[in-house]
C-alpha cells in the first residue's frame, strides 16, 4: 500500500515577547526565539511542531530536507536514521555549559517526530497521546516556575502596562529580587493559574538570598506546596552541600545545584532531599555514568532534547528500570509545545511531580483560539486528531516579523545582561 509522502518541509523563525528574566546564565532578551516547523505531505496534510529558536538548528533542518523529503511519515524510524546518518555525531558535550541545550540535531529531529506524529495522527483521526499508547490521565500538572527579574530592562510585554494593570499581568511586569517580591510573583502567578507546586529559577543573586527567598515561601505557602530551587549548577560543591541543608525539609527537590554528574552525586550523598537535573544526564550515553555514580533522583527531560516523544517514552522505562522519577523541564514557548508535552504527560506512566513550563511569561501564541487555558494549575489532554492545535497564520506572519525585526539570531543571555551591567561575565561556576 502506498502510504503518504513528505512534499514539503517549512520552516518559519519567529520571536515571542519575553520578560527580562535572570537566570546563572544573565538575562532573557526582550525577544525569546522559537522555530515553527510545517512537515506537509502529497495529499497536504500539515503536521507541525515547535522547537527553540536558533540559527543553526535552522541552518541544519534546511539541510534535513535533502534526505527527509521524499519519505513516509509513519517511517519515523528510516527517518531517524536518516538524520543520524546525513549528519556528524553529536555529543552530550555540545549540550554546552548554558542552562539550555546548545545541541542541534537532537533538536532536528525532535522537530520532525512532533510534525510527522501530528501526521499521522490527523490520517488516523487519534491524538498524538493515542500514537504514544494512550492516555493515563486526562489533565496534565504544572508547576508555577518564578523568576528573578528586573522591571524596565528588556522590552514591552505584549499587553498594557500601566498603573491599573493588576493581577498576574502586574506581577509580571514588576521587579522580583527580594524574597518579599518573589513570594509576590508567586501568589499572583498561584491566584491565576491555580499551580500547586512552585520552582525558582535560582543562580542569579547569592546562594543566601535564594535561600531566603525559599524559605519565604516555605512561610507563606507551607509544607503542602511542593517547593523546587535550580541554581543551573552554578554553585561550588561546598556551597551547594552547605545551602542545601538550610533548604532541607523545605524543597520537594533540588535541581542542579552543581555542575557533572561526580559533583551531583556527591551533593545527592551529603543532603537529605532528591536532586533533580536537565543539565548533567541529558542524554541516552549519559544514563550509565548516572547509575553508575547516583548522580541524580529525577531526570526531567525536553522531548526538543531527548529526540521527541517517543523516546521521551522510552527514557521513562529507563528511569522506572534504574529507579529514577521522570518530570520535564522547559524554555520560553508557545502552545504547540505546550501541546506536545500535554500529549506526552497524559502517555506517561506516572507524573510524580508537577511539570515545569514557563508558558505563563509568554503573552503571544501562534495557535488558533489564542493562549491555552491551565485549570487547578493543569491542562486538559487535546482529543482532536493530532497535535490538537492548528497554526495561526496571521500570527505566525506577524511573529516572523517580529523576528526579522528584532535583529536576534540565537539566545544569548549574557550579552542581554551586559547591556544592563557591562562588566558581567557568564561564569560556569560563580559561588
Ligand atoms: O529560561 O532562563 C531560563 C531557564 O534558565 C532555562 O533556560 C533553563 O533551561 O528552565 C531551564 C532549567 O530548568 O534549567
Ligand atoms: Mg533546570
Amino acid at each position: 500500500m502506498k502510504g503518504p509522502i513528505i512534499r514539503e518541509i517549512s520552516i518559519t523563525p519567529i520571536a515571542i515577547v519575553d520578560p527580562p528574566l535572570l537566570n546563572a546564565a544573565g538575562l532573557h532578551a526582550p525577544y525569546a526565539l522559537r522555530t515553527i516547523v510545517e512537515v506537509i505531505t502529497d495529499d497536504n496534510i500539515r503536521g507541525i511542531s515547535e522547537i527553540p529558536g536558533n540559527i543553526e538548528t535552522e541552518i541544519a533542518l534546511e539541510k534535513a530536507k535533502e534526505v527527509i523529503i521524499g519519505k513516509d511519515p509513519f517511517q519515523l524510524n528510516q527517518i531517524k536514521d536518516a538524520i543520524e546518518n546525513h549528519f556528524d555525531k553529536e555529543t552530550t558535550a555540545q549540550r554546552g555549559d548554558a542552562p539550555w541545550d546548545q545541541r542541534k540535531i537532537v533538536h532536528v529531529f525532535s522537530a520532525l517526530e512532533v510534525a510527522c506524529l501530528d501526521i499521522i495522527g490527523k490520517i488516523q483521526g487519534r491524538p498524538v497521546v493515542d500514537l504514544l499508547g494512550g492516555k493515563r490521565r486526562d489533565r496534565v500538572p504544572f508547576a508555577a516556575y518564578l523568576f528573578y527579574k528586573y522591571e524596565g530592562a528588556g522590552g514591552h510585554l505584549g499587553f498594557k502596562t500601566d498603573s491599573n494593570t493588576s493581577g498576574w499581568d502586574s506581577a509580571r511586569q514588576a521587579e522580583a529580587v527580594t524574597p518579599e517580591g518573589i513570594v509576590r510573583q508567586a501568589i499572583a502567578m498561584v491566584k491565576a493559574f491555580g499551580f500547586k507546586s512552585i520552582k525558582l529559577k535560582g543562580g542569579a543573586f547569592e546562594p543566601q538570598q535564594e535561600v531566603d527567598a525559599m524559605k519565604a515561601l516555605f512561610a507563606h505557602f507551607g509544607k503542602d506546596v511542593p517547593l523546587r530551587h535550580d541554581p543551573n549548577a552554578i554553585w561550588e560543591l561546598e556551597t551547594a552541600i552547605a545551602y542545601g541543608r538550610k533548604m532541607e525539609g523545605i524543597l520537594e527537590y533540588f535541581e542542579d545545584p552543581v555542575r557533572g554528574q561526580p559533583n551531583m552525586s556527591k551533593v545527592r550523598k551529603a543532603l537529605k532531599m532528591p536532586l533533580a537535573t536537565n543539565m548533567c544526564t541529558t542524554s541516552f550515553e549519559d544514563i550509565p555514568q548516572s547509575i553508575a555514580i547516583g548522580s541524580e533522583d529525577i531526570i526531567l527531560s525536553d522531548h526538543h532534547f531527548w529526540g521527541g516523544l517517543r523516546s521521551s517514552m522510552e527514557l521513562a522505562k529507563v528511569c522506572e528500570t534504574f529507579g529514577r522519577k521522570l518530570s520535564m523541564h522547559s524554555n520560553s514557548h508557545l502552545g504547540i509545545s505546550l501541546a506536545a508535552m500535554v500529549h506526552l504527560g497524559a502517555a506517561l506512566p506516572e507524573i510524580p511531580y508537577a511539570l515545569d513550563t514557563h508558558y505563563p511569561w509568554q503573552s503571544d501564541e501562534v495557535i488558533l483560539g489564542g493562549r491555552i487555558k491551565f485549570e487547578e494549575g493543569a491542562v486538559s489532554v487535546p482529543t482532536e486528531p493530532g497535535l490538537g492545535v492548528e497554526i495561526d497564520r496571521e500570527a505566525l506572519a506577524r511573529l516572523h516579523q517580529n523576528y526579522i525585526a528584532c535583529g536576534l539570531t540565537k539566545r544569548d543571555d549574557e550579552v542581554e545582561m551586559q547591556k544592563v551591567n557591562p562588566e558581567w561575565k557568564f561564569k560556569a561556576v560563580r559561588w
